[in-house]
């Protein structure tokens, strides 16, 4: 049985994308590959993410897979779309297996299989895959009712929706990633030719225990598994024999979210000699000034600590269940500890004012991180904050050309108004860092300050005059007439 697995990202067509140049591969399709191959079932990694929409369809024309399992997020929707009515429009392909999964399928199930997909599925997919590849082989198709996870339709059309699939509890036993599928070379060099550093990304942890509102935790659940810190570090030996990087993302949501992990891992690495630099994400409340210090010993270069607000009352109604001056502490304290520190905001959550706006941009010159990303918030549905805007979106989209965050809804003010709040607080904090830095009399800086002048103004007008769209109520997208279908909905 030929099985292909492919995703739709196609970094050369997309001219943001390009512009960004930090590719990585998709982790997940890896790990379903080496999950299968481990099974016994050989299969082939269509990486789109060098190849043009032709090349990705030339390949499937040819080799005519019985399974094409496609891998998707809100992102790259898009293209899956496409590519399923692609692959449904031709002859040589029209019996293969079209399997969806990633984080976009939970709550967008209708929507999936509406488009000619086959199988959806839902949540972790190493173990669902198996047995729906195994079920295939044996001729079941489509008497997929015994797999857990899953979401298909019937020889009917209904819509069946197995039982919920458990998480996988021993993630000691996951195989490593199969790098070897694809050609990871090509990540490597256009990290170096574009940033001087080749990356590597790496994923140690399953899931997060907290419920952050705008958060998508539509795969792993409100869970948290974690490999030991022997056999992270004997991935991290091996990653830097076979393709020496210069350093190493952690995906993992929460690195230090247990010091007990942490510590082993400390001591792993440093026993090891490993040597190997690494950045990752974590949370304020989970650092301090020992926990800073083991993540330095490890090879932690850089630092990504949550905020998305500076005002409390923004970060409570996230329930981000952190203090806005704990973030500006351990923003800083990571620095003192030798690392870079970079943080995450988000304007335009439901109920942020100007006042809250501003309090974000002081605590961002508080804390003064060396590098930050700036949103404007969306919904992504299955989210709390999805639910709470749904009856104050601004129009219906449609789910086949549109994505989570072309999603627009009744804020505090009209939406041009943040795209000028944004310019303000990127502005604002780059005057104020190059002040500190003694350069505040640059040329570029004058022309930041004319920047940062304009956009309040700009907020101002937009604050007045700015008119404000009527919500079109409750959205009748097929997602939503879908809940009865989720178990855990
Ligand atoms: C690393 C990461 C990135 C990286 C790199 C992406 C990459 N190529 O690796 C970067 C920074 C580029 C990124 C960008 C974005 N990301 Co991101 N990202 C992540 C993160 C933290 C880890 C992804 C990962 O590697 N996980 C580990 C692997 C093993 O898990 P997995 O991919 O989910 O795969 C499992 C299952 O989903 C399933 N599965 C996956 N594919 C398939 C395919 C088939 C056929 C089957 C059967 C099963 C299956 O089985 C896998 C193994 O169990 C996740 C959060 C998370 N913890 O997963 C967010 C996450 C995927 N990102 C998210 C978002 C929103 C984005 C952005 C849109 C953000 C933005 N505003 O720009 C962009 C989109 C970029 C793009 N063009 O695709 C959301 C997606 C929500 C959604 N509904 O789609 C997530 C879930 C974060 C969140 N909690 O909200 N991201
Ligand atoms: S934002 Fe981070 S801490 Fe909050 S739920 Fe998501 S992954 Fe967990």
């Amino acid at each position: 049985m030929k099985i292909v697995l492919t995703h739709a990202y196609y970094m050369q067509e997309d001219e943001k994308e390009k512009g960004i140049n930090k590719p990585y591969p998709p982790l997940g399709l890896l790990y379903l590959s080496a999950w299968l191959e481990q099974a016994g079932y050989d299969n082939s990694i269509f990486d789109s993410t060098f190849s043009s929409s032709t090349e990705h369809q030339d390949y499937l024309r040819e080799e005519e897979p019985d399974v094409i399992a496609i891998y998707t997020n809100l992102m790259t929707k898009i293209e899956v779309v496409k590519l399923v009515q692609f692959i449904r429009s031709q002859a040589n392909l029209k019996n293969a297996l079209i399997v969806i999964g990633g984080p976009d399928v939970t709550h967008n199930i209708e929507n999936y299989l509406g488009i000619g997909s086959d199988v959806i599925v839902i949540g972790e997919g190493e173990q669902t895959l198996l047995e729906l590849v195994e079920a295939t082989e044996k001729g079941l198709r489509p008497h997929f009712g015994h797999i857990h996870g899953l979401a298909y339709k019937d020889e009917d059309g209904n819509i069946i929706r197995t039982q919920k699939r458990g998480h996988l509890k021993a993630v000691d036993e996951l195989p490593v990633p199969n790098r070897k599928k694809i050609d990871l070379h090509q990540y490597l060099n256009t990290w170096k030719t574009h940033h001087s550093r080749s990356s590597i990304s790496v994923s140690t942890q399953r899931g997060c225990p907290y419920t952050c509102r705008w958060c998508s935790t539509a795969v792993y659940g409100q869970s948290y598994r974690r490999r030991s810190p022997e056999k992270v570090v004997e991935e991290l030996i091996e990653l830097k024999t076979t393709y020496s990087p210069d350093q190493v993302w952690f995906v993992d949501d929460v690195f230090t979210v247990s010091h007990k992990w942490l510590q082993k891992f400390r001591d792993e690495m440093v026993a090891q000699k490993v040597d190997l630099e690494f950045e990752c994400i974590t949370r304020a409340e989970r650092l301090n000034n020992e926990v800073l210090g083991m993540l330095k010993d490890a090879g932690c270069f850089r630092v990504w600590i949550g905020a998305e607000s500076g005002s409390q009352k923004i970060l409570d109604a996230m329930d981000r269940r952190v203090d806005a001056t704990q973030v500006q502490s351990m923003i800083m304290a990571a620095q003192k500890h030798g690392m870079e520190a970079g943080t995450f905001i988000m304007l335009g959550y439901p109920g942020e004012t100007e006042e809250d706006i501003v309090e974000t941009l002081n605590h961002l010159r508080k804390a003064n991180p060396n590098l930050f990303t700036i949103t404007i918030a969306y919904p992504i549905k299955g989210t709390g904050l999805y639910n709470e805007i749904d009856a104050k979106r601004l129009k219906e989209l449609d789910w086949t050309k549109s994505t989570d965050r072309d999603i627009d809804f009744q804020r505090t003010y009209c939406r041009k108004y943040y795209d000028y709040a944004v310019r303000w607080v990127v502005n604002g904090l780059n005057i104020h860092k190059a002040k500190s830095n003694g350069q505040g009399m640059r040329f570029s800086v004058f022309k930041m300050r004319i920047k940062f002048f304009l956009s309040r103004i700009f907020m101002f007008w937009y604050k007045t005059f700015g008119k404000k769209q009527k919500p079109i109520g409750v959205s009748k997208n097929l997602s939503q007439q879908q809940s009865s279908l989720l178990p855990d909905a």
